[in-house]
């Protein structure tokens, strides 16, 4: 990766710093029965959780992390032949059009698989190949865990949530960032990814044992994700927060550079068709409880998202006042 002049890289004051957590990050087991009450609870206290006997094939996630490994070896100007990023590509250090950078390259994917595109040449077929079988398994995954939500809200039917994601015309999409080692850290937080809500409904994360990825709890302390490249770490995005009517909390997160280490994650965004409605769901509400946010299509909410800055609070545009 290359360094151009100095980078426009936000650091974090020492007042901003992380703060110890001891409350921890919920941990939760898919194989046990009685999970859907842990994941509503974490879906309504923090907006994340880590899970484990999840089901994706370690071989799988192995290899995908090695092409991933692979692909960002390569020079800068073979990776560029795969950009920029818009919709996708490869990008450098710039994240989404208006002005965000940070320290990270990465891969933006769509998980349409008939529309993936030939960015990786001829050479590719396997990573092409292990891309769509990783993003099948990840999605299969989060489609349990949103049935295992909507049975712990007694939401019916179960598949309220999950069929937005499995739906053809599903609008998902499936990033690699690679951060790597950041010489100028200084004892400083030098921001890898900067702070944001994820849009979508739910988000899959996996990464490499190098951390970095910090959340925000309600008081405005950042607290560190400790990672754990054997598990995942799901999160709550916007949507779902807008269909549980507030109770479930889009968490805001971050991704912090390493001195040292290069840090590699894979995410996959779950979100709904263009055309769908996001409002909270009808069987939730209770008594006279009204919308918290004014009524939008995912198209829209995408289109106002791509007009903003990464740590912009997107939702607030569709909140009723
Ligand atoms: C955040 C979540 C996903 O990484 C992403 C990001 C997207 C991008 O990198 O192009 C956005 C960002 C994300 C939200 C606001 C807009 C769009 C960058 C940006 C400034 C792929 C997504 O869907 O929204």
């Amino acid at each position: 990766m290359v360094l151009h002049s100095k980078p426009a890289i936000e650091q974090l004051s020492k007042a901003n710093n992380c703060a110890a957590f001891l409350g921890g990050i919920p941990l939760i087991d898919l194989s046990k029965p009685d999970s859907k009450a842990q994941l509503v609870r974490a879906c309504e206290d923090l907006g994340l959780f880590k899970v484990i006997n999840h089901g994706v094939p370690a071989d799988l996630i192995r290899e995908l992390e090695s092409e991933a490994v692979r692909f960002f070896s390569l020079s800068l100007s073979v990776k560029e032949q795969a950009g920029p990023p818009d919709p996708f590509g490869y990008g450098d250090k710039k994240i989404g059009p208006n002005g965000d950078v940070g320290w990270v390259e990465y891969l933006l994917l769509t998980t349409n698989t008939h529309n993936f595109p030939s960015i990786f040449g001829e050479a590719a077929d396997k990573f092409r190949w292990l891309v769509n079988e990783y993003i099948s398994a990840v999605k299969k995954m989060a489609c349990e865990i949103l049935e295992m939500l909507a049975e712990g809200l007694r939401i019916q039917p179960r598949d309220a949530f999950s069929k937005l994601l499995m739906d053809e015309q599903s609008d998902s999409v499936f990033r690699v960032n690679h951060y790597p080692p950041c010489p100028d850290v200084q004892g400083r937080n030098l921001i890898g990814f900067g702070e944001h809500t994820d849009p979508q409904i739910i988000s899959v994360l996996r990464s490499n044992n190098i951390s970095g990825l910090q959340i925000s709890l309600k008081d405005g302390r950042w607290i560190s994700v400790p990672s754990d490249h054997n598990s995942f770490f799901i999160n709550v995005g916007d949507s779902l927060q807008v269909m549980t009517n507030g109770r479930f909390k889009s968490v805001r997160h971050r991704v912090v550079a390493n001195g040292s280490k290069s840090r590699l994650s894979m995410i996959y965004f779950g979100g709904p068709p263009l055309s769908e409605k996001i409002a909270p769901l009808a069987s939730l509400m209770q008594g006279e409880e009204d919308s918290l946010y004014k009524e939008f299509t995912w198209f829209e909410y995408k289109k106002s998202a791509y007009k903003s800055k990464l740590a912009d609070n997107r939702l607030g545009l569709f909140e009723k006042i």
